[in-house]
């Protein structure tokens, strides 16, 4: 408890240090974009998990310790012994409001979260690999924009020993090496100095002993991996030279999620007719139908277009509730004409597994033709091709189809209107 009181007693001369001898206060953040967690008018700031498209704005991030840069020695470890590893206290200064989160990255892995307090956060005993260059990334919680970014040098006369793959910290299917079917397995690379030839082991939770592979040009490739069942794993690399010095890589943490979400469409059914008067936005021009689909992906989105068609809906996708009972529905625009089309849905998990399913042979009622754009030479043969054309959605002269016209500017005349029908 005395150790709390002193650390937060200093905490206001480190941060007015790092910041410079201005008094003036520091603006709160200020999230000017659209995401699926803001509401309405979107003028606050942005906390907790967002799961948004723009990631919020970000609070300002200075590194404390380390300064970007700096090379670490013997002296900065923890326990003095970079044989065992090296690991290190970080610290920034940042205006992230009281009660947020930020999370550190080590060469593009998450090595930690934390709720922010005062205008210092740190994360304890962070470890980077020995004899490596890393990089070092703060970003708020849930979000991948990137708010402040350091890089730092460990150099304790010991090997260079670091993971290089794989170089996220969540991995899907889609890292998987093994067959289909097959438990997941994946291949790790070790980036090291010591001679070729010699063997790097690579320690994994749930494996009895370390797997090891010979260097050959600076690298050990281990094949392969397996990492099963679905859940977190530490690994950790060792380097021993010819001489005897040992270098160790920062742990890393893996988390494997392998398995796809749920996605069962529920409506509208495959040949469904959409009629005129089924059209559930009155506020939005043209028909729009409910497209609704479950999945356990909670808090995640479930998207639904027209095959080949850019959304036209209001929104595209839509939050899937936390019961995986519960349908989420998207809204989606009818496209013109009546001819059939397939509605694809999909969903994604936190890991970036990919759940698709589609609804086909879908029509909408329509009192139009099936009309599409084509180019004016193709129906203008008698008049001389325009110098230029320029797309309109509709002109005064045009009749009132909801459709895209071509407009000739260089016509004599009134502008015309063209289009072709099938
Ligand atoms: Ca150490
Ligand atoms: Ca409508």
């Amino acid at each position: 408890m005395a150790h709390r009181i002193r650390l937060g007693l200093l905490l206001p001369f480190i941060a007015s240090a790092a910041v410079g001898c201005s008094d003036d206060p520091v603006p709160p953040p200020v999230d000017a974009g659209a995401d699926v967690s803001d509401t309405g008018a979107d003028s606050g700031t942005d906390v907790g998990t967002d799961v948004g498209t723009d990631g919020g704005m970000c609070p300002s991030v200075e590194f404390i310790r380390p300064t970007s840069s700096a090379v670490l020695g013997v002296a900065d470890d923890m326990d003095n012994n970079c044989s065992n590893g090296f690991a290190y206290g970080v610290q920034i200064a940042t205006n992230a409001p009281i009660g947020s989160r930020l999370e550190l990255l080590v060469n593009g892995r998450s090595v930690g979260n934390t709720t922010v307090s005062g205008p210092t956060v740190r994360f304890e005993g962070v470890q980077f690999d020995t004899g490596a260059m890393s990089t070092l990334e703060i970003r708020r919680s849930g979000s991948t924009v990137t708010c402040g970014t350091a890089t730092v040098s460990v150099d304790c006369n010991v090997p260079r020993c670091s993971i290089t793959a794989p170089a996220r910290s969540t991995l899907n299917l889609t890292d998987s090496t093994a067959g289909a079917g097959m438990p997941f397995a994946t291949s790790f690379v070790v980036g090291t100095d010591i001679e070729d030839g010699r063997e790097v082991e690579l320690s994994i939770t749930g494996t009895a002993t370390p797997l090891r592979a010979a260097v050959m040009s600076g690298m050990a490739r281990f094949n392969n991996v397996r990492l099963s069942p679905d859940g977190e794993f530490v690994t950790r690399a060792t380097c021993t030279n010819r001489a005897g010095n040992v270098g160790r890589s920062a742990e890393s943490r893996f988390t494997v999620d392998s398995v796809a979400p749920t996605l069962a469409v529920q409506s509208p059914v495959a040949n469904a007719v959409i009629g005129l008067s089924g059209d559930v936005n009155a506020a939005v021009p043209g028909v729009q139908f409910n497209v609704c689909a479950r999945s356990d992906a909670a808090g995640r989105r479930v998207c639904a277009s027209v095959m080949g068609s850019t959304p036209a809906d209001p929104a595209g996708c839509a939050d899937v509730p936390a019961s995986a009972t519960t349908d989420a529905c998207v809204q989606v625009t009818c496209p013109d004409g009546n001819a059939p089309f397939t509605v694809e849905v999909s969903t994604q998990d936190a890991a970036g597994n990919v759940a698709r399913g589609s609804i086909a042979n879908v029509r909408c009622q329509s009192s139009l033709p099936s009309v599409r754009v084509v180019a004016p030479a193709a129906f203008d043969a008698t008049t001389p091709r325009p110098s230029s054309t320029s797309r309109v959605t509709r002109t005064p002269r045009c009749p009132a189809f909801r459709s895209t016209w071509w407009l000739a500017p260089t016509a004599p005349r009134a502008p015309r209107c063209s289009f072709a029908t099938w």
